[in-house]
């Protein structure tokens, strides 16, 4: 058996998760003892790990594999008994979740950085997630963090590197490797929740779709899926193979980003419904032709036409929602009878809900939908619920959502970011708004009901979490909101989120930024997003 090596080390300032995770540049984690640190800092805060199994895989980006070779040496020195790593190192972020609670494992380990680029020069990430196959919550995210900042030494084993690409075990020191077909669990998962036949017949009728990949780690699932499965034509899926540097792309599926699924969906002869996933999977935008469906309005449909998917006839337990999200899923939420749950950003907060039975679609403004059949948002999961509404339903992308409109309501909506702004200017500026006391105050034609910093009391476990974005929200439900993204890896990006509610139906097809201007121009002065930034206009809208 290989010697198990005790190595000194010593603390790596700034290894605090953030909405998702731990994210840094490559540069960072490759340095010695960086990753190290992280991992059994991971190992010392969970318990026990003796003879139990963990899940390790990611999204296939630069550094994928190297990564995983030291977290298997240390699980191995650490006493797990077994872990099981998707095979090349690959497994989606919805996949692993998927994979952890199937197995009963004591969690995983995914290492992405999920949107953001990835390369030599680009970014990486890790994450634990637990047991019930969800990321971990604050309190051991704070508890690995508190351990990173007190790590003298980690255990790893000496031996050569684990074969990544052949299905099956082999042992690792007293351990066994377990590499398994990424795959096939997570897309018999999907069969039981989706009529594939209806879907099936909706493209041996001639239903076209395209899905963008975007060189990032849902091609295999999604071909699998898509292609082999439910029929679809050959090349359906577009950038389908993995790239370690998403093909100098930004596997961030939104109208900016991915474009040429954009460009594909655009015009009279383009296919009926077009589908993108993100680095690692858990992300998912929808398009119909020449038509852009909104995270937050995607929810609220999938919600309202839950019962036409096999896997949620018996209907919903409640919707979960971010605080940044629309409120077009709470309306659905209130027709059905059923709770609607505001929490914080970021999948960590939903995971108690669905637990509990409280919740059983979640979704955030950026792009996330899901539901109870796993614990992360899940990207092919919403386009496969799409894909069976539209398949049972036969309507338009764009009818069916219109016509959701008019009976609900449009809760038009935007996302501005400002991304790679200077950290201090950014902190400035979240001071700014949170000393401002607006009730009362009018601006332009909104009166402010009130404004504050959302805090978040966890319905099932009591947790409590503060400053989770600045809300000045108007008397007549109009808001905006604010704050700083948890994700990113250079300066800050200010995220400013628009929202108001138009009930009237001869003006559901305008252009959100026409019908939001006037609020827009609102958050940009009580910001002082010029004078404390310089930018005149954001770098992303979605
Ligand atoms: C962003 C999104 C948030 C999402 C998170 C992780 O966080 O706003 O809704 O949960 O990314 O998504 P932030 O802190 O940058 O706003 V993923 O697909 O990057 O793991
Ligand atoms: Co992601």
């Amino acid at each position: 058996m290989a010697a198990v090596k005790t190595i000194p080390t010593t603390p790596f300032s700034g290894q605090k998760p953030g909405t998702s995770g731990l994210r840094k540049k490559v540069k960072v984690f490759a340095q010695p003892h960086y990753l190290e640190n992280f991992v059994q800092a991971v190992f010392d805060s969970i318990g026990d790990l003796g003879g139990k199994t963990l899940v390790v895989g990611g999204d296939g980006r630069y550094h994928n594999r190297t990564a995983i070779q030291t977290i298997l040496k240390m699980a191995a020195a650490s006493g797990f008994a077994k872990v099981m790593v998707g095979r090349g190192g690959i497994l989606s972020t919805p996949a692993a979740s998927c994979v952890i609670r199937k197995y009963k494992t004591f969690g995983g380990i995914i290492l992405s950085a999920s949107h953001n680029p990835g390369g030599p020069d680009e970014d990486f990430g890790i994450k634990y997630n637990i047991p019930a196959g969800g990321p971990a919550p604050e309190a051991i995210t704070e508890a690995i963090y508190a351990r990173t900042q007190e790590i003298s030494s980690y255990k790893i084993i000496e031996a050569a590197d684990v074969d990544l690409d052949t299905i099956g075990e082999r042992g690792l020191g007293g351990m066994t490797v377990q590499v398994f077909d990424p795959v096939a669990d997570y897309a018999e998962l999907m069969e039981s929740l989706f009529d594939f036949g209806a879907i099936r017949a909706a493209f041996a009728a001639g239903f076209r779709m395209k899905f963008d990949a975007m060189h990032a780690v849902t091609g295999p699932y999604a071909t699998e899926i898509l292609e082999n499965r439910l029929g679809a034509p050959k090349g359906t899926v577009m950038n389908g193979v993995p790239l370690e540097d998403f093909g100098h792309g930004h596997p961030d599926p939104n109208l900016v980003h991915a474009h040429d699924l954009v460009e594909a969906l655009t015009g009279a002869g383009a296919p009926d419904f077009g589908a993108a996933s993100d680095g690692d999977g858990d992300r998912n935008m929808i398009l119909g032709r020449d038509f852009y469906v909104t995270p937050s309005d995607s929810l609220a449909v999938l919600a309202a036409n839950a019962t036409l998917c096999p896997g949620y006839a018996r209907g919903l337990k409640g919707i979960a929602r971010s605080m940044p999200t629309s409120a077009a899923p709470d309306r659905v939420a209130a027709k059905l009878g059923i709770p609607a749950w505001e929490t914080p950003t970021g999948w960590k907060f939903f995971g108690t809900l669905l637990d509990a039975g409280k919740a059983t679609f979640c979704g955030e403004e950026s792009f996330g939908t899901g539901s109870d059949h796993v614990r992360e948002k899940d990207g092919l999961w919403a386009v496969l619920a799409w894909l069976n509404v539209l398949a049972v339903r036969k309507q338009s992308v764009a009818d069916i959502v219109t016509a959701h409109w008019r009976e609900y309501g449009r809760n038009v909506y935007s996302r501005h970011d400002y991304e790679g702004i200077d950290s201090a200017a950014a902190e400035g500026l979240m001071e700014h708004l949170r000393g401002l006391s607006l009730k009362g105050e009018r601006l332009g034609t909104y009166t402010v009901a009130f404004n504050d910093d959302f805090a978040y009391t966890d319905p099932v476990d009591g947790s409590v979490s503060k400053k989770q974005g600045i809300r000045v929200v108007f008397e007549d439900g109009s808001r905006v909101v604010f704050r700083l993204s948890g994700t990113g890896t250079e300066g800050a990006t200010l995220r400013v989120y628009i929202e108001r509610f138009e009930p009237d139906a001869t003006k559901h097809h305008l252009d959100p930024q026409v019908a939001l201007a006037d609020l827009i121009t609102i958050a940009r002065d009580l910001a002082q997003i010029e004078a404390r930034t310089g930018r005149t206009e954001p770098t992303v809208i979605t």
